[in-house]
């Protein structure tokens, strides 16, 4: 039988994730000699590509069995080549999994192409499944199914979570992956499985459930070996899949070899990881370790400050004066720390988001902060009824947030459901709290008042919210700004196809997310800009010399003032996304 694996992502100008969970199930599947007799891999795919171009493909290569990876960011993409390939092969079976795959009678009868629903870790559950394709025997057998069979809906027992999760073979160490760069031209990124499972329940998110409580390690010479693998395919950056790099001690030694790699052969480059929230000195060290190798740098991830909508996602933070003493060690040792927030989670107010922003900025002025949008996803509490009633959640579909892709017009549009209000923040103040995430990100993370916030002899807090109400009732660019960058989120959340960021340079250009929009406006406007602050500088800090302004003007990016249009887009790349959260402009300074 000829099979096929998709997961599917879209191109970040070039850079491409390895299948790593399509890789997994495969090399777990192709060490019996059983399934290599009667199973046969037609590919692994992994681009968006047209629906048209996969049929083609396969049209020489007759599936039998169609294996989609779901996840938020490819669902609605891989259910449109399902259904097609389902079309065009009606005898090949539809199997998905992964975090975003359900298992609902109601979805399953909605999705009739798809003729089977996989939820948890899917190695095993493949392996007895495709061994019932062989014997013929039930499906009701095989743990962790859900199937309409005869019009009847079976969903069959969770399947246990795998303790020896080493008896799983690495996928880059048994070749899954290897003629990928022969193959093809893109520069592939690793995704690092050093442990799996979460001892964490956040109610948001896929680990949070039960199932995934505990953590299970993989040996430590798969990863020292993995590690080899990434420094001899010349891997530039390797994604750790750890729920919480550095929950473990040994942590520690696997950084220490990545960089000893790293100096030894030029390889891999960087890393990325969302790190551990229990051991911050461990991190720390780890940190330091890694320098210049860690890519997104350190998460000090909280996604609320509001202890009511803590306790409604069941999420325990770090203290904060612990966060500020990390913090403060993270600025003076010069790495940089990033602050994830959601948007819109119940027991969030209007106010308590603002003064949490305000809050970080105080205590941490060099942290980057993200505040992303929170997406319900279907196998977690927010897709439970009884949840959504008891907080009284609102929902708006639109495209799924994906900043800085491309959109191509011949391939399915992913969506997402986004909470965008609840019983304590109306659909007005969600909006609020975006466009005041938007204003403090795109002043003082990108640079444009970041200077001169701290030349006003007050707390951050009060210069920002001094500006924020003076740009509310002035006119000026950042208004402007601010009114544009409303006018377009009102767009999204209206709930068309509407896609989430601003396309600055053409209808070809890629969306860019709103705080490096507005400052590629601010770009093009310096000026102007400059002076609307000198206005604000007059108004509200009147005892400030004004001629602050002009070196303040000088001392961000400077030298991009003249530029070809060519260079400008280059420009933007290289210290608008790229260089966003190691804060390219202030490298860039005359
Ligand atoms: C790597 C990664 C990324 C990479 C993307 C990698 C890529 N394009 O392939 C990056 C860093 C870009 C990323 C970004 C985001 N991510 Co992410 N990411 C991960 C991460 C850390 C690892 C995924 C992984 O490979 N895991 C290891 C494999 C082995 O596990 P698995 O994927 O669950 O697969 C197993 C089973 O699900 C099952 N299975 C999987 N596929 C199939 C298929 C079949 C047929 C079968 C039978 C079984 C099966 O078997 C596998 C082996 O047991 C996970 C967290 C985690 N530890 O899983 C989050 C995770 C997937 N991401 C998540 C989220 C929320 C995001 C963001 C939205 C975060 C944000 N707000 O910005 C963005 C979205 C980006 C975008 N729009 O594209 C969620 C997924 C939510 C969802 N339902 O899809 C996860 C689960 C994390 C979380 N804590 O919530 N992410
Ligand atoms: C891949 S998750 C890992 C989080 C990490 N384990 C932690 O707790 O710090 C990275 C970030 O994605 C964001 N995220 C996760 N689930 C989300 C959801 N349902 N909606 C919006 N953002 C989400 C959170 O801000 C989170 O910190
Ligand atoms: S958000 Fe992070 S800590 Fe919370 S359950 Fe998910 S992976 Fe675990």
């Amino acid at each position: 039988m000829n099979v096929c694996f998709f997961q599917c992502q879209e191109d970040y100008n070039g850079n491409m994730y390895l299948p790593y969970s399509s890789g997994m199930l495969w090399a777990y599947l192709k060490q019996y000699d059983d399934i290599l007799e009667n199973y046969k891999l037609i590919d692994i795919y992994f681009e968006k590509l047209s629906v048209e171009s996969y049929l083609d493909k396969l049209k020489n290569n007759t599936p039998d069995i169609a294996l989609f990876s779901n996840y938020g960011w490819n669902t609605s993409y891989h259910l449109s080549i399902a259904k097609a390939i389902k079309k065009a092969f009606p005898n090949c079976k539809i199997i998905i999994g992964g975090p975003n795959a359900q298992q609902s009678e109601k979805y399953l009868r909605k999705h009739d192409y798809v003729d089977i629903s996989v939820w948890g870790e899917g190695e095993l559950t493949l392996l007895e499944l495709f061994r019932s394709f062989i014997n013929n025997t039930e499906l009701s057998d095989v743990n962790g199914l859900a199937y309409i069979k005869d019009d009847t809906y079976t969903k069959t027992k969770v399947r246990d979570r795998l303790k020896d999760i080493n008896v799983l073979p690495s996928p880059y160490l048994t070749g899954i992956f290897d003629d990928y760069f022969k193959r093809y031209n893109y520069n592939f990124m690793p995704v690092w499985e050093t442990n799996r499972g979460c001892p964490y329940s956040c109610t948001f998110c896929d680990l949070g459930n039960e199932y995934y409580s505990k953590v299970f390690t993989f040996d430590d010479k798969r990863l020292y070996d993995e590690i080899d693998w990434f420094s001899n395919h010349q891997i530039e950056y390797v994604e750790v899949a750890d729920a919480n790099f550095g929950i473990m001690k040994r942590d520690l030694d696997l950084t220490k070899y990545l960089k000893q790699k790293f100096i030894d052969t030029g390889y891999p480059q960087k890393v990325s990881a969302t790190w551990a929230k229990s051991s911050p000195e461990r991190i720390f060290e780890m940190s330091r370790i890694l320098d210049s190798m860690n890519r997104g740098g350190i998460t000090l991830a909280l996604q609320s400050g509001n202890k009511v909508a803590l306790d409604n996602i069941k999420r325990i933070n770090i203290a904060n004066d612990k966060l500020e003493v990390i913090s403060k060690k993270y600025a003076e040792n010069n790495m940089q720390t990033y602050h994830d927030f959601i948007i819109g989670l119940p027991g969030e107010t209007l106010d308590s988001w603002k003064n949490n922003l305000l809050y970080i900025l105080d205590i941490n002025p060099e942290g980057w902060i993200f505040g992303h949008p929170l997406e319900a996803y279907e196998n977690t509490e927010f897709s439970d009824i009884n949840y959504i009633k008891r907080h009284d959640l609102k929902f708006a579909t639109t495209p799924q947030v994906s900043y800085f892709a491309r959109r191509r017009k011949d391939i399915p549009i992913e969506y997402g459901n986004y909470v965008i209000g609840s019983n304590t923040l109306s659909k007005e103040d969600y909006i609020e709290c975006f466009l005041f995430k938007w204003f403090l990100i795109t002043c003082h993370s990108f640079g444009w008042t970041y200077h001169l916030s701290q030349h006003c002899n007050t707390k951050l807090s009060e210069f920002y919210l001094k500006l924020y109400d003076y740009i509310k009732t002035n006119n000026c660019l950042i208004k402007d700004e601010y009114d544009n960058t409303k006018n377009e989120i009102c767009k999204v959340l209206d709930g068309n196809t509407y896609f989430w960021g601003r396309q600055m340079f053409g209808t070809d250009d890629i969306y860019w997310d709103y705080e490096s929009s507005s400052s590629i406006i601010f770009e093009k406007n310096r000026k102007h800009f400059f002076n609307d602050l000198k206005k604000f500088i007059t108004k509200c800090y009147p005892n400030i010399d004004l001629n602050i302004v002009d070196t303040v003007d000088k001392q961000i990016r400077s030298h991009v003032r003249d530029c070809s249009e060519m260079y400008f887009v280059d420009f933007c790349i290289e210290t608008y996304w790229y260089g966003r959260r190691k804060k390219a402009w202030k490298l860039q300074t005359n």
